[in-house]
């Protein structure tokens, strides 16, 4: 399985994250990539490809073009505005507001383009966002031309990003990005399968009202996990899209036996949506130690996890989202990757 990785990921390293009521390092850093990196390489995984620079058309499918310019610039500006450190949205459009309009003053965009106060932007995080997604296209492309499958080690993540929101620790959709790049290849109907503890309310929003993306997230039950406001069985997409959106809200302390049912749920519906291609958002931070996140699977059930993906016989990309318990992400990470193969070889 080849793996696509940029360097540049590292330029997104913000020096905080706000955090109940502390300031604190933030969770989503580069040395959550180490992990990855030394696993893939002590388990002989080929050596990462470098993507090239990012093909700008399916990223313009997914986002819309003031958020792209916003992102590209908000820092730049902020800081010619005399404000002080990195952009950080300190309001946002809440219920009852009725003026939602993209505002002119940068601080006022930001709170219009944020999801939270959770994820900041620095002067270089345009870079790493577009690197992170220069992953993704390049997985997705290599998927395409008959390699049947990649894993693209994205940071950082995507899953929270939405047509023109960020947070989450996100910015440019990647899953939904490599499945824009599929479809550049021919592939018109693609699943994404988020599998990570946090719901992926940016790829149900991007594609709420395609009937060709089905997309189906297993999560921690809005009532007391991020992002709260979405998340819950009742969306199901509208209308030709109604039908193609499949959540899984499950309780804390959820353990493999119960996430396993939620997942061969999952593959049921992709068995019968029929898809071209599979992207996977692969966030582990479903694992029991996370520091986040309250699942509670084990290190072996990221094989299981690979091997029913496998056993689809699908053109299938991975994609890097979350995961925070440093001392396992790369284990957890490379056993889905590996019982993938696994089964693949059988
Ligand atoms: C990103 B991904 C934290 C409160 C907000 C944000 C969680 C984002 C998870 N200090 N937490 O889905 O792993
Ligand atoms: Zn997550």
């Amino acid at each position: 399985m080849q793996t696509y990785f940029s360097a540049d990921h590292a330029l997104h390293a913000p020096s905080f994250e706000l955090h109940g009521g502390a300031m604190v390092e933030p969770f989503e850093k580069p040395s959550r990539i180490d992990s990855i990196l030394e696993r893939l390489a002590s388990r002989g995984f080929d050596a990462p490809r470098a993507p090239g620079d990012l093909d700008m058309a399916p990223v313009r499918t997914v986002h819309d073009a003031g958020y792209l310019r916003f992102l590209e610039t908000a820092w730049d500006e902020w800081n010619a505005a005399g404000l002080a450190g990195d952009v950080i949205a300190n309001a946002n459009c809440a219920r009852r507001m009725p003026a939602v309009r993209e505002p002119r003053k940068i601080d006022a965009r930001a709170a219009y383009y944020a999801l939270a106060a959770d994820t900041a932007i620095t002067q270089t995080t345009w870079r790493a966002a577009t690197s992170s997604a220069a992953c993704a296209v390049a997985a997705a492309r290599h998927a395409a031309a008959g390699s049947d499958c990649a894993f693209a080690l994205c940071r950082p993540p995507g899953h929270h990003a939405a047509v023109d929101m960020f947070g989450g620790y996100c910015f440019l959709n990647n899953t939904a990005i490599a499945a824009a790049t599929f479809r550049q290849t021919g592939a018109n109907r693609i699943a994404i399968l988020d599998v990570d503890f946090h719901h992926g309310n940016g790829t149900q929003d991007i594609f709420y009202e395609c009937g060709d993306t089905l997309t189906l997230s297993i999560h921690g039950h809005p009532d007391f996990a991020y992002p709260y406001f979405s998340g819950l069985a009742e969306e199901t997409g509208v209308g030709r899209g109604e039908g193609a959106n499949v959540n899984y809200p499950l309780p804390a302390g959820t353990t493999w036996s119960t996430w396993k049912r939620a997942f061969e749920s999952c593959l049921q519906r992709m068995r019968s949506f029929g898809p071209d291609a599979v992207l996977v958002a692969l966030g582990v931070d479903t694992f029991e130690h996370d520091p986040i996140s309250s699942f509670a699977l084990r290190s072996d059930d990221y094989l299981r996890i690979g091997e029913q993906l496998g056993s689809m016989a699908l053109p299938t990309v991975f994609c890097m989202e979350g995961g925070y318990a440093l001392e396992s992400v790369g284990l957890n990470v490379v056993n889905v990757l590996e019982g993938f193969l696994n089964a693949r070889r059988a």
